[in-house]
């Protein structure tokens, strides 16, 4: 069991008021808080350590790459990757995949050839797939998805065929919340040597990633969605798959030497992080992962189970109420309607109780599409939220039924 007020007591932002209520925060799908532990270590690092990494004798510049490459170790660890050298630091969940499509992808695609992604994708996971498409002559294709918000998965052996360069797909929905089946369609595509990305961006704030279980070929996800800093996150790539591809960015860190003759560049990972990195950031996202290591993934994603569900049964029994994404496996995330409302105006209602969700079409556009709806409100939670934070949200939907009847 979780010990709830003291992980709260590690979130300060959670103890505040907003418009005169207690903070409510179900908007982590956006962007998670950050614990005392992360605030300390990245504080730690300004006051007592910064330097730049890779560059000096000096201390401390030797105790800034320690600090930063012990976090590239903790990520592998987070990830069980084979070695550090298939962590790639990077911006976040956005810039790995834009690497991916550059870097991997684009040197073998030919017009003709096919990208496949699926219906429920965010954005990140489907426009620097369309830019390559754009460059190239290739063509996007897409696994198509039922009214539950899961993926339809009976054209499957037709649409992975030897013109697929590459199956980009979401281990968890960030617009429905749906967990899908990445182990099974990553055999699927390297029955047929297709190599797969995983965007794990919503997926490893909320379960244990294995890497080597999944054989996933590249997982990218961000570090501020797991209770890290902004603007670091981590790429994982075989390293044989790593070795063979070109730099995406050249620059200071990412050679070994340089003449104007020849360049030679640096070995794994560095080959793949030009310039100064987000040190702090990286150093950040090493304490998210001892903070959540420490209190158990497991039991994490154990009790955010037991939010979600509870979540799901009380709205459900609200008249005038629909939930999008009813799949049988999800995570964290709970999208409505309220008949006869603008999300936009749940939301704004939400707020004047302190309750933060997001509305919007949460940057996975196709979705709303497919519902034929402009937007949905969208509760998210963390672990750190608590069953008194479901009854907030069902008592915001009410309120929000009172104002509109
Ligand atoms: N992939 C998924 C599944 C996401 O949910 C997001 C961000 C990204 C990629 C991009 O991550 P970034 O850190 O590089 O921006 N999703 C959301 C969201 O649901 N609300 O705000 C951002």
């Amino acid at each position: 069991m979780l010990d709830l007020q003291t992980i709260r007591n590690d979130f300060p932002i959670l103890d505040q008021e907003v418009n005169g209520f207690p903070l409510v925060y179900l908007d982590n799908a956006a962007s998670s808080q950050k614990p005392i532990q992360v605030i300390d270590a990245v504080a730690n690092y300004y006051r007592h350590d910064n330097a730049n990494v890779h560059r000096g004798v000096h201390k401390l510049s030797q105790r800034a790459t320690d600090a930063y490459e012990g976090s590239r170790s903790k990520v592998r660890g987070f990830l069980n990757a084979k070695s550090d050298k298939e962590i790639i630091f990077v911006r976040g969940a956005t810039e790995a995949i834009n690497l991916i499509a550059q870097s991997f992808v684009r040197p073998k695609l030919n017009a003709g050839d096919e990208i496949v992604i699926s219906h429920m994708e965010h954005h990140a996971n489907i426009v620097p797939w369309q830019i390559l498409c754009e460059q190239t002559g290739a063509s996007l294709k897409i696994i198509p998805m039922t009214t539950a918000g899961e993926l339809d998965l009976s054209t499957i052996d037709e649409l992975l065929n030897d013109r697929t360069k590459i199956l980009a797909v979401g281990h968890v929905s960030n617009a429905l919340g749906t967990i899908n089946p990445i182990k099974d369609l990553i055999k699927k595509a390297h029955a047929k040597d297709i190599p797969v990305l995983i965007d794990g961006a919503q997926a490893v704030p909320h379960m244990i990633v294995d890497v080597q279980d999944l054989e996933c070929d590249f997982y990218v996800f961000s570090g501020h969605k797991m209770f890290a800093p902004t603007g670091i996150g981590a790429l994982y790539g075989k390293q044989d798959l790593l070795e063979a591809m070109p730099p995406w960015q050249g620059g200071g860190d990412m050679i070994l030497s340089v003449s104007f003759e020849h360049t030679q560049y640096n070995e794994l990972p560095y080959k793949f992080e030009a310039g100064t990195p987000n040190i702090a950031g990286a150093i950040g996202m090493g304490a998210a992962i001892d903070y959540m290591q420490g209190l158990g993934i497991a039991n994490l994603a154990q009790h955010e189970h037991a939010l979600l569900v509870a979540a799901t049964e009380k709205v459900t029994a609200l008249d005038g109420v629909q939930i999008i994404g009813t799949a049988k496996q999800k995570a964290s995330v709970l999208s409505f309607m309220i008949e006869g409302v603008h999300p936009h105006d749940v939301g704004t209602i939400f707020d004047q109780q302190g309750v933060a969700i997001r509305t919007g079409h949460h940057c996975a556009q196709p979705v709303m599409q497919f519902f034929g709806i402009p937007a949905t409100a969208r509760a998210s939670f963390a672990f750190y939220n608590t069953m008194e934070e479901v009854d907030a949200l069902v008592d915001g939907i009410k309120k929000v039924q009172e104002l509109f009847a």
